[in-house]
């Protein structure tokens, strides 16, 4: 089944049974614009499923849920929901409560002026990051910091995971992450260096306080340093000319998208 409200939002989860119900009155109230969701589990035991099914029987119809395609992990999982979404605007989420989503409707709003990436910013003004281990704190905000400043990619918190992002452009950037969180640092780092429009927004991240975190990261860092360094290759400034030129709009717009999303030169 094809996925074309005008924005569709991914969330991986992975024994998010505590939280679910929380996440899904958060979502249900905060966002204005037209949405659905696909929530993508690895395994049937996952006991975020009976609490999603139940919410689905509560009457619920904007809610899809989906098995991991490429078997076990959250790339996985995030690939299966970005690949299901054909057209409009797709917004990665988390399913813990980490991100912000009073911030949706604007990040949506950044997309219909013409950003085929909108970022979730913890490290720029008004942004914040409250709890999680030092470590992992310490290098995400490091990368993300010195990618923006060294390297001028327009956002600085390159690594979140949470970004809404043009359809049709992540149907061009072929995904070739495996590992933990690395993709949506790899989509960054992809559109930026083909010229597409990147734009962040203030947003605070909070640990969990249900469930446990999955996260690994002396496993995931080589796959997040590939990246960084990928980043340092010259912009591809054939694609961005060819872009500017209006000559790769999206193939299929939202039926709620002004004429205005368009894109525009950087
Ligand atoms: N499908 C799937 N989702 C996962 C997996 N690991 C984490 N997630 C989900 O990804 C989101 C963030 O995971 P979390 O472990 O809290 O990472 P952290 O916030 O960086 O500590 C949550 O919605 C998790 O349920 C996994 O292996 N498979
Ligand atoms: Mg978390």
């Amino acid at each position: 089944m094809a996925f074309r409200p005008p924005l569709t939002i991914v969330i991986p989860v992975y024994n998010e049974g505590a939280n679910f119900k929380a996440l899904w009155s958060v979502i249900a109230s905060s966002i204005r614009t037209p949405f659905g969701a696909i929530v993508v589990y690895d395994f049937e035991q996952d006991d975020t499923v009976p609490v999603v099914a139940e919410v689905v029987a509560s009457g619920e119809s904007r809610i899809t849920l989906r098995k991991n395609g490429y078997g076990r992990g959250v790339t996985g999982a995030i690939k299966t929901g970005l690949e299901a979404v054909e057209s409009g605007s797709v917004l990665v989420t988390m399913a813990d409560l980490s991100d912000d989503l009073t911030q949706v409707d604007e990040m949506y709003g950044l997309y219909l002026e013409g950003f085929d990436l909108v970022c979730g910013s913890r490290y720029m003004k008004g942004g914040r990051l409250i709890g999680g281990p030092f470590f992992k704190q310490a290098l995400s905000r490091m990368s993300g910091l010195s990618l923006h400043y060294l390297r001028g990619i327009p956002t600085h918190d390159a690594t979140n995971s949470f970004k809404l992002y043009d359809a049709a452009m992540v149907r061009t950037l072929s995904i070739e992450s495996v590992a933990g969180f690395e993709l949506g640092l790899e989509l960054t780092v992809k559109a930026f260096l083909n010229g597409y429009r990147i734009t962040e927004i203030a947003s605070t991240w909070r640990d969990r306080t249900a469930g446990s975190s999955q996260f690994r990261i002396l496993q995931w860092l080589p796959h997040y340093l590939k990246w960084y360094f990928y980043a340092f290759q010259p912009v591809r400034t054939s694609e961005r000319a060819a872009r500017s030129a209006g000559s790769s709009e999206p193939e299929c717009m939202p039926p709620s998208m002004p004429a205005g999303k368009r894109r525009m030169d950087p």
